[in-house]
Order: C-alpha cells, then structure tokens, then sequence
C-alpha cells in the first residue's frame, strides 16, 4: 500500500510541514498537472482544486508544480482544495519561451534527471550540452540516456563526441531492452526522477516498461524524419514497482537557457581553468599573447566543439542578463518615479488641510 514515504516525504517535509502551522490540512504531493486541476497523492489519489486565494496570490511559477508538496484541506463532498504550497527542495527550470522574460519551472522536488536523447539524426551534444548546463546550475544530478541503440550506427563515435561532458551515459533501447536494471539502479526508493527530452526521443516508452504497463501513450513515429508528435501532453509523476518515482514530460523542443554567465564554470571548468592562466587577467581569448585559452585549443586540452558551444552560451547568458538588468533598472525607476508621485499628492494633500484649517481659525 503506497504512504506518503511512497510518494518521497521525509524529515525534512515535515519539518516544513510542522513551520506551516496548519493542523487542519493534509500534506499531499502533485502527481499530475492539467493546469488548472490537479492530481494528488494524499497518499490515496485524487482530484484537487487551488484555492481562489492563492489563484490570486501566486506568481505563476509559485503556483503548484508536479512534484510539489501541498496543504490540502479536505471537507465532506468537496474537492480537496490546495491551501499552501510548501518550499521547494529543488526545482527543475527553463528560460521562458517566447517574449516574457522569465524562468519556467518544469517540476519541483527533483532529486536526478534523466536526459535522453536519441542516438539517430536527433543526436546533437550541444542540445545535452544545454541541459547539463540547466541541471548543473540547478544542482541537479544528471544522466544521459542514449536511446534507440537498435537502429543506431557509429554508437562508439557519438560517445566520444560526449567525452568532455563529465556525465554519467546509459547507452539503451527503452523499445527493445529486455534489460534495463543500469537505468533503474538509478532510480531508488523514495527519490524522484524526472525525464527530459526532445518529443519522440521514447520518454514514455521507457516509463512504461519500467512501470510494466502502457500507462503512457506512445506516439507511432513518422519515419521518415523521426519527428515525434506530442503524445505526452501534461506532466504526471509514476511510481515505480521498485520503489522510486518518475516524471513523464511533454518533449521539449528547444531548451531555453536560464541563469547567469557566472554558472557556466559548472559545466565548463576547464575552460575556467585555463583562463586564469592567460597572461592578461582581462584577456577576450581573441588575438592577446600568452593566452591560455588559445593554446589549450591548440595542444588539445580544451576541446573546440565544447568551446564553442560555451561561447554561444556565453553570449546567449549575457543577453540574458543584460535584458533582466535593463527591466530591473527600468523597475526600479518607475518605483521611484510612483514614490515621488506619492509624495507630492501627499504634500499637496497636506497643504489643502493646511489651507482648510486657517479658513476655520479664523
Ligand atoms: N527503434 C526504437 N524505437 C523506439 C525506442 N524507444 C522508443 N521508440 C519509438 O519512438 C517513438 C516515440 O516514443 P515515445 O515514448 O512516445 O517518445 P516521447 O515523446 O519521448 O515520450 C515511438 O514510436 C516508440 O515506439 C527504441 O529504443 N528503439
Ligand atoms: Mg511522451
Ligand atoms: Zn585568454
């Protein structure tokens, strides 16, 4: 029978739990978002509803993600309705698509992430490049599933493409493994997993070999460009026969940085490294003597893809940056333009009393 350990709670949830102070609500965790409803495990599970105040109260990425703990309140012939959401422990998350600027929060509660790519045409080291950064920035753990080994050529190759990355790779079929004990001695009783990938890489092919039943619906793939169709349309947490829990995702089809420059020296330290032995300490690793970026290049120790694919990050994070320090600043005007404005009605407004209170004196 499943318990709330089942779904993950620990000591450090119930001491969240004990700082909420709210003795009337159960603590559940999200195991399925459709935006505006919710499934939960209470551990039995079941449909739960937000409540109008914190509808109103939540910024958007504050509202309940899967994975999230909850305070449920629970009343006869209702639907739970959510009260609280209690701290993240972690939180998986993304640069907004499209013209907002800001982070999307993907899931929350994470302890390992699974990225998994396929090893056809839809192979691309910078794409997991990109999530290893994500996750890295994150502190999140993080292991490459390299999958569709059955229809793939040169697998030796591609790994080496994958050297420098400094993650642990799974080389798999989810289609036709009859063995996949590698993938889950990763995944352990108590702790959550959550899949990341393009859409048709085979996420939800693997989870339902792994919960032994086609709860996920798989897509029947085009063939001819392998482009996959979203099947998997909400993110929904399953746990496991062998204990251990796993996120389903919809596929993600670019992966939008988000975070600062400074994170790069996560997933790139040699490239760190070596900078803090060029000779200029402003050194742009362009034309300077005694650069030390420019001869690990050279001699090999840095290697060129990966330093390429830092420098479009580089650029890419900086661009970040500088437009979230240019809403900051423009913010921070317009709070004090407001103030300003506040206090020139207050002024006015006390002058007027002023002006009423001689009228009456006299
Ligand atoms: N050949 C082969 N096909 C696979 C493998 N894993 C998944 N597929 C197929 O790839 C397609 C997409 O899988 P799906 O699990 O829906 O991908 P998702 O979008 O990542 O959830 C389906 O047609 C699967 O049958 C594999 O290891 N080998
Ligand atoms: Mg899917
Ligand atoms: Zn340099």
């Amino acid at each position: 029978m499943n318990t709330l350990d089942t779904f993950g709670w620990n000591n450090e949830h119930r001491q969240d739990w004990e700082a909420l102070e709210a003795p009337q609500f159960s603590p559940a965790r999200i195991i399925a978002d459709y935006g505006r409803q919710y499934k939960v495990a209470l551990p039995e599970e079941c449909i739960a509803q937000l409540s109008g105040a914190l509808t109103h109260k939540l910024t958007a990425n504050d509202m309940p993600k899967i994975g999230d703990w909850v305070a449920v309140e629970l009343a006869d012939n209702q639907p739970p309705i959510i009260q609280a959401v209690l701290p993240r422990s972690s939180e998986i998350v993304r640069g907004h698509v499209g013209r907002q600027l800001d982070k999307q929060v993907i899931a929350a509660n994470v302890d390992l992430a699974f990225i998994m790519q396929p090893l056809d045409h839809d192979f691309s080291p910078e794409r997991l490049e990109r999530y290893i950064f994500q996750l890295s920035s994150q502190n999140i753990r993080a292991v490459i599933l390299l999958n569709k080994a059955d229809k793939a050529r040169n697998i030796e190759e591609k790994k080496q493409q994958l050297k420098g990355l400094d993650t642990e790779l799974v080389v798999m079929s989810a289609l036709h493994d009859t063995d996949l004990s590698t993938v889950e001695s990763f995944i352990t009783p108590g702790k959550t997993i959550v899949i990341l990938g393009s859409s048709g890489a085979g996420k939800s092919t693997l989870i339902n070999k792994l919960i032994g039943q086609e709860r996920q619906a798989t897509q029947a793939i085009r063939e001819r460009d392998s482009k996959g169709r979203h099947t998997t349309v909400h993110r929904e947490l399953f746990v496991l026969p062998t204990g251990g829990m796993i996120i389903d995702t919809p596929g993600i089809r670019e992966l939008q940085l988000w975070g600062s420059v400074d994170d790069l020296e996560l997933s790139f330290p040699e490239i760190f490294e070596a900078a803090r032995h060029c000779h200029f300490r402003n050194c742009s690793h362009d034309s300077e003597a005694g650069c030390a970026i420019k001869a690990g290049l050279e001699n090999g120790t840095i290697d060129k893809k990966r330093y390429h694919v830092y420098c479009n990050f580089k650029q890419e994070l900086q661009k970040l940056e500088d437009r979230r320090g240019f809403i900051e600043k423009r913010r921070f005007e317009q709070t004090k333009e407001s103030a300003k404005r506040r206090q020139r009605r207050l002024l006015r407004n006390a002058e007027g009393r002023e002006r009423n209170d001689h009228r009456y004196e006299k």
